[in-house]
């Protein structure tokens, strides 16, 4: 079948033939399993976390700080970045932390056995009910906690993989689907806003784990961090609510510091590339880090590890 409009001919059985041209384009293939050994290092602490600060890397990063701010001592963690631009994710180590290669991964190695769990959803779950905190135990504010974090995962694939990829990285401006994934993404944005409305959290009078899987992406875009411009394209002021919550979770020492672990670029000073320990944020941002001499950078480093 040939469509009239673009000559796309429409083939019985698809094939892979070439990257799409899309930014990060290079990086996607049909197929799961590892491209190449590599084993995934290991720190002092109880969890290691491998990731990146993508909304879906920040949730982690954001999780253990809350938790750490709480007096948490056994959320002790160390971050390693995983450079999913560089294929890092399809390392043989990184494969058997999560089958599906897609940042973050933990592993818990805070019991007799290592556990891995991967999807960033499941992660805070796991944190939340290993540390009782930012979970509701049980009841109507548990659902709705749940409810709310699980929204959260079903809905933003069309605001990254379908509004963020039109948007910001497929190789042209194609109008159908922006005007698609734009409706659905100011759609999300509205049932966000009517829930903020009448809740000075997601769900309801506490933060919780909905707001830390909720707040890296929506809140990104409404503070003007993700896909540029996106903030403008969709009026995202006209959401006053979503605006308020937006500033107030980013005013939150836990979220400052977890939103900049594992990230790798913007301004040096958000750039944690690796956090070991908790004076790493004043000691070992990328500013503090290239300010000293190389010969004193590459010591500062190498004590990280
Ligand atoms: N549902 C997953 C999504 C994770 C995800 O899509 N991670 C992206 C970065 S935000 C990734 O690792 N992409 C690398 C790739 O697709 O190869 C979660 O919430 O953990």
């Amino acid at each position: 079948m040939t469509d009239s409009t673009t000559g796309y001919v429409l083939p019985k059985v698809w094939t892979w033939e070439q990257p799409s041209g899309g930014q990060f384009a290079n990086i996607n293939r049909p197929i799961a399993g590892p491209t190449h050994d590599r084993q995934l290092p290991v720190g002092k602490h109880p969890f290691q976390l491998y990731s990146l600060a993508t909304p879906n890397g920040q949730k982690v990063g954001i999780m253990f700080e809350e938790l750490l701010a709480k007096g948490h001592k056994g959320a002790e963690y160390d971050a390693w970045p995983i450079r999913i631009g560089d294929g890092d994710q399809f390392g043989s180590g990184f494969v058997q932390a999560n089958p599906n290669s897609k940042i973050p991964a933990v592993v818990d190695r805070s019991g007799p056995e290592p556990i891995r769990i991967f999807e960033s959803g499941a992660i805070l779950l796991h944190l939340a009910e290993k540390f009782g905190e930012f979970l509701p135990k049980s009841g109507a504010a548990r659902a709705e906690t749940l409810s709310w974090l699980f929204w959260q995962m079903g809905s933003a694939p069309f605001l990254g993989g379908g509004f963020g990829h039109f948007f910001a990285y497929a190789p042209e401006k194609f109008e159908y689907p922006i005007n698609r994934y734009s409706m659905e993404a100011k759609r999300q944005f509205d049932v966000l806003n009517r829930q903020l409305a009448e809740n000075e959290f997601i769900a309801g009078a506490d933060y919780s784990i909905a707001d830390v899987a909720i707040w890296p992406w929506y809140g990104g875009i409404a503070l003007g961090r993700s896909y540029e411009g996106a903030d403008v394209f969709l009026a995202i002021h006209e959401y006053e609510h979503v605006m308020r919550w937006a500033n107030a979770i980013d005013a939150r020492p836990a979220v400052k510091r977890g939103r900049i672990v594992n990230k790798l670029s913007g301004d040096e000073s958000e750039q944690l590339h690796e956090r070991h320990d908790a004076s790493d944020f004043e000691l070992r941002t990328q500013d503090k880090i290239l300010g000293l001499a190389p010969d004193q950078a590459e010591a500062v480093k190498d004590d990280a590890i």
